[in-house]
């Protein structure tokens, strides 16, 4: 059976805390249970201290067999920002701007950007799976769509890995079809408000579009779909949302996600749904579900440790 465990943002001592109380021991370098494995829901990396660590830890459990993963859309990221758009270009999959750099500075730091350390972790990233559908569970970073996969289907193989260089581009040229699946099934699904909404994210930023809890069932409003910050949800109206904005959820099996910032007490979304990102590098929880085969979930089987706020501080701080 399998431990499903959220976004790790590269704290490593939460990750060792966590597998230490589902009784998983490290033997030579690698954390193991007697009876378990691991599904990563990915995320590794950018805002922590101690990103390689995680990225270590992680790849030496799947290396031995005793983990999986999926990719999110951090290290979706970094390989578009380390990928010139042609060979000796200057210019990359994702562009070298201020603000890109800012939201990966910290992993191009402790990784040492343009090392063979560097190099190494980007391969890696390039083969990690967009999705798992295994016998009695589905895993994936941020929303399951069928529709956004069969968009995508052509640009990977086999396993869900992105095929080679020319999927690359694809995957990061705006207006491509398989750009916007890109992005529902690593980022979330997008939803365009009624005309003449719009609102100021967190940056002053004016937004016509919004997240959406895609996993709800209809008949919905703009509001209750909405994901956003407390003091923004007032302005999106609770008008009904069209009836196929949304993919729904077929609910055939319970599905695992990570990506949403949660906070609170960790539960499911929905009994088919469960999300394990609570935040755990802005001072939340890492969250794991431990899955014993069951269609339905429950709140009994979520687990998970608080930030180490002491270790933190003093890495952040180094
Ligand atoms: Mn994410």
């Amino acid at each position: 059976m399998y431990d499903l465990i959220g976004d790790i943002h590269g704290c490593a001592n939460e990750l060792k805390g966590l597998l230490a109380k589902m009784d998983y021991r490290e033997h030579a370098g690698v954390w193991r249970h007697a009876t378990r494995r691991v599904i990563f829901l990915g995320d590794f990396i950018d805002r922590g201290p101690a990103q390689v660590e995680v990225l270590e830890m992680v790849r030496a459990m799947v290396d031995a067999d005793q983990a999986l993963t999926v990719m999110g859309n951090h290290e979706f990221n970094a390989v578009a920002w380390a990928t010139p758009v042609a060979t000796g270009s200057d210019a990359y999959l994702r562009p070298h701007t201020e603000d890109n750099r800012k939201q990966h500075a910290k992993f191009l730091d402790q990784v040492v950007e343009d090392s063979g350390d560097h190099e190494k972790w980007i391969d890696w990233f390039r083969g990690l799976p967009l999705w798992l559908d295994l016998p009695g569970l589905r895993v994936v970073h941020a929303c399951w769509h069928a529709d956004a996969f069969a968009d995508l289907t052509g640009h990977l193989d086999e396993l869900h890995r992105i095929r080679d260089e020319a999927a690359w581009a694809a995957l990061t040229r705006k207006g491509d079809p398989a750009y916007d699946a890109l992005e529902t099934v690593l980022k979330g699904l997008e939803i365009v408000l009624p005309d003449g909404v719009e609102f100021k994210d967190k940056d002053g930023k004016v937004r016509r579009h919004v997240r959406t809890r895609w996993w709800k069932d209809h008949p919905i409003t703009y509001r209750d779909l909405a994901i956003a910050p407390t003091d923004v949800i007032p302005q999106i109206p609770h008008e009904p949302a069209p009836e196929d904005i949304l993919p729904g959820y077929d609910g055939e099996k319970p599905v695992f996600v990570g990506h949403y910032w949660m906070r609170g007490t960790p539960r499911p979304l929905s009994s088919r749904v469960a999300c394990l990102d609570y935040s755990v590098a802005a001072g939340g929880k890492l969250c794991a579900y431990r899955w014993d085969g069951e269609h339905d979930l429950v709140d009994e089987h979520f687990c998970w440790v608080d930030v180490d706020r002491r270790q933190t501080a003093t890495q952040g701080a180094a």
